[in-house]
């Protein structure tokens, strides 16, 4: 077995009522384990294997090196891998992506686990103060296919001023018009009909799907949408205000990350392509001439090295690819030296992080002919009957109400939306009466529930914050200062868009549910009186989350630009053949969720490696 959840016993304390804490929680785990703890590539690794007597060769000496088989890395490993001639290494740190993955309704479960990083802010007394320790945990995928292996699958591209606005700070090549065919290249759109070709694209990789199962309580949310105006478009083309089901990552009921999608398909027919798991790159081995040629790894306790002829392409993600940046020798002059890490080029590495600031405090309550909680019992049965269907259908083969989503403006002379909305599932009393306890033991499925809450995010945030190496241990897990609400304006959208929600249980959608909110003060929040903006900003403050959409740690900039760590073409300024290649070089978030993005810029990145390769005298 590959696979090993959280550690309840970590994270419950030792009176609570909280049914994951309970040895039903204990139960359930183990059964996910038993049931789904393995993984596919494994499985067809062991039928190679036992055909063909694969000899793994030790020859180090690759064309090009990608450090992280995550949503970018997995797209550029494949797209230089096609070509014949080159030799491809994709190292990632994670283990092969288990079988728990590929089931929607899992997502939560999969936080916590061995195939996360467990990242956790540090305090600041501005926000997550209710959190344990006053920190926000920031999970990112640690597995084949990174954080499009753990997250929560919804397909969502961002605003088109997001990438006209890249363009205008100075990076040619990733306006809307530009990068849209990039956005399609690797779209397999499935269930297209309705939509405009124009945005989408069928013949690519990537599936895109609606789940084949809604639940009653999103249809609600949706109709409470378009019943206040909110039109149901597809916010992936022109307009993007609007309230709909969102299409996902997933095809026929499972999901599809960027391993499934890119990786596995070519892994075992490629020969040029090397894939190495469980091989975490600590340093980027650059020459006096300032020209990087290769990399050091750390596999099974060793310390390996592999060389690359051409290029080392770093797409380890917006926490780690900073990280590796830093720890050898590229980033900013101060806090190097003060770690005793020589500096090879100073650049503001590290800085610039952004993520889509929201929290959850504002419950509601669904009564039992709309709730989808079943017996506990029911849910283990349920579990295994998904196990063994054939085609994948009913609750888990979704996600819960995080498919719905409105975008809206919380100034209507705002030029694009500034606030997004999707919504939570929850077990209604525990998360009102232990909501820090709920939320780290939180892995039942999110397809069984009898509450929710809206996830307001803000879409264009002011505050910026920035990640250092830790300090006590440069290889141990960065130091993450999200700077959230430092400028307060950035409770704008949260206070506008939470108005925008409670009052959706006026509508008949919500009252033909009997869906109603539980208007009593959260634990941290007594003082205030519920559903006024000041008990918002509480809320806001104490239970603040991420959307988990982190990046902007490699801004990508014109030379003039002393933030910028990479040119437009996505090359580390001052060192050559190194680029960055993922979520942590956009110049600003993108007004969305940042997987199709990642994906993207995955396309986009690998593009300019191509070209600028093929022009080369090459053999
Ligand atoms: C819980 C969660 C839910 C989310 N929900 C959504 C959603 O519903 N929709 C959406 O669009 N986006 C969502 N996101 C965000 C989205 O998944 C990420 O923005 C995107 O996956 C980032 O892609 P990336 O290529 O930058 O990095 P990642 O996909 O994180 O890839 C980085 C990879 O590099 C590996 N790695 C790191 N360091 C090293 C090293 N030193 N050596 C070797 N390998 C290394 C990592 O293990 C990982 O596999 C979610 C993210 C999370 C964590
Ligand atoms: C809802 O269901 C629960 C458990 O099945 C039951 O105990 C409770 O009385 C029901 N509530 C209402 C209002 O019907
Ligand atoms: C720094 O690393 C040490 C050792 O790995 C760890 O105990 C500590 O929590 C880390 N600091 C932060 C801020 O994560
Ligand atoms: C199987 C295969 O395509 N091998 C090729 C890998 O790349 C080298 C050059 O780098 C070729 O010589 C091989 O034929």
């Amino acid at each position: 077995m590959l696979w090993q959840p959280l550690n309840l016993s970590e994270v419950c304390p030792a009176h609570t009522h909280v049914t994951a804490c309970s040895s039903w929680g204990v139960m359930y785990l183990s059964l996910l384990v038993q049931l789904f703890g393995d993984s596919k590539d494994r499985r067809i690794q062991e039928q190679l294997r036992h055909h063909s007597h694969h000899v793994d060769r030790h020859d180090e000496q690759y064309d090009f090196i990608v450090v992280g088989a995550g949503s970018a890395g997995c797209v550029v490993a494949n797209r230089l891998s096609a070509n014949k001639r080159w030799k491809v290494l994709l190292l990632e740190a994670g283990m092969e992506q288990p079988d728990v993955t590929l089931v929607p309704g899992f997502y939560p479960v999969l936080l916590g686990s061995n195939i996360d990083w467990r990242y956790s802010t540090m305090p600041d007394g501005k926000a997550c103060l209710a959190r344990t320790g006053g920190r926000c945990s920031w999970p990112r995928g640690k597995t084949m296919g990174g954080s499009s292996s753990i997250n929560s699958m919804v397909y969502v591209r961002g605003n088109k001023l997001d990438y006209d606005g890249w363009a205008a700070l100075g990076n040619p090549g990733w306006s809307y018009k530009d990068v849209l065919p990039f956005f399609k290249l690797s779209e397999q759109n499935l269930d297209s009909e309705g939509f405009n070709r124009k945005y989408h694209g069928v013949h690519g990789e990537q599936s895109v799907s609606y789940y084949p199962y809604l639940d009653v309580p999103s249809r609600m949310i949706i109709d409470a949408y378009n019943e206040v105006g909110l039109p149901p478009v597809d916010i992936n083309a022109a307009q993007q205000v609007g309230g709909t089901e969102l299409q996902t990552f997933s095809r026929h009921g499972e999901r599809v990350s960027a391993n499934n999608a890119f990786i596995q398909p070519i892994r075992y027919k490629r020969k040029n392509l090397t894939v190495r798991i469980k091989s975490e790159v600590f340093k980027i081995l650059i020459d006096k001439n300032k020209v990087a040629y290769g990399v050091k790894y750390i596999r099974n306790g060793k310390v390996h090295t592999a060389y690359a002829r051409k290029e080392v392409i770093v797409s380890a993600g917006s926490i780690n690819s900073p990280k590796l940046l830093m720890l050898s020798g590229i980033g900013p002059e101060e806090h190097l030296r003060k770690l005793h890490i020589p500096v090879i080029k100073d650049l503001a590495v590290g800085e610039n992080l952004q993520d889509h600031v929201t929290f959850n405090g504002y419950l509601m309550a669904l009564p039992n002919r709309t709730s989808t909680l079943i017996d506990f019992e029911e849910m283990l049965q349920e579990i295994h009957e998904y196990s063994e269907m054939e085609c994948k259908h009913g609750p888990l083969s979704s996600n819960g109400p995080v498919v719905t989503v409105a975008f809206l403006k919380s100034n209507p002379s705002l030029p694009a939306p500034d606030i997004q909305i999707q919504v939570g599932y929850t077990i209604a009393k525990e998360f009102f009466y232990e909501p820090t306890t709920y939320n780290r033991a939180g892995v039942i499925p999110s397809v069984f529930y009898d509450g929710m809450y809206p996830i307001v995010m803000n879409l264009t945030p002011k505050s910026k914050g920035r990640l250092l190496l830790n300090v006590t241990d440069p290889h141990g897990p960065p130091m993450l200062f999200a700077n959230y609400f430092e400028d307060p304006e950035d409770l704008i959208p949260l206070i506008a868009g939470s108005r925008f929600f409670l009052s959706l249980e006026n509508t008949r959608a919500f009252k033909s549910r009997g869906v109603y909110f539980v208007k009593k003060p959260l634990p941290a929040c007594e003082h205030y009186i519920w559903g006024t903006d000041d008990y918002t900003v509480c809320l806001a403050r104490a239970y603040t989350a991420t959307s988990y959409h982190p990046v902007g740690t490699c801004k990508m900039g014109p030379k003039w630009d002393k933030g910028a760590v990479v040119d437009p073409r996505l090359r580390v300024y001052g060192i050559s053949g190194l680029r960055v290649i993922d979520s942590s070089i956009m110049p600003f978030v993108v007004r969305g969720n940042t997987n199709a993005p990642s994906i993207m810029i995955g396309e986009r990145g690998v593009d300019f490696v191509l070209h600028d390769w093929m022009n080369k005298y090459d053999h």
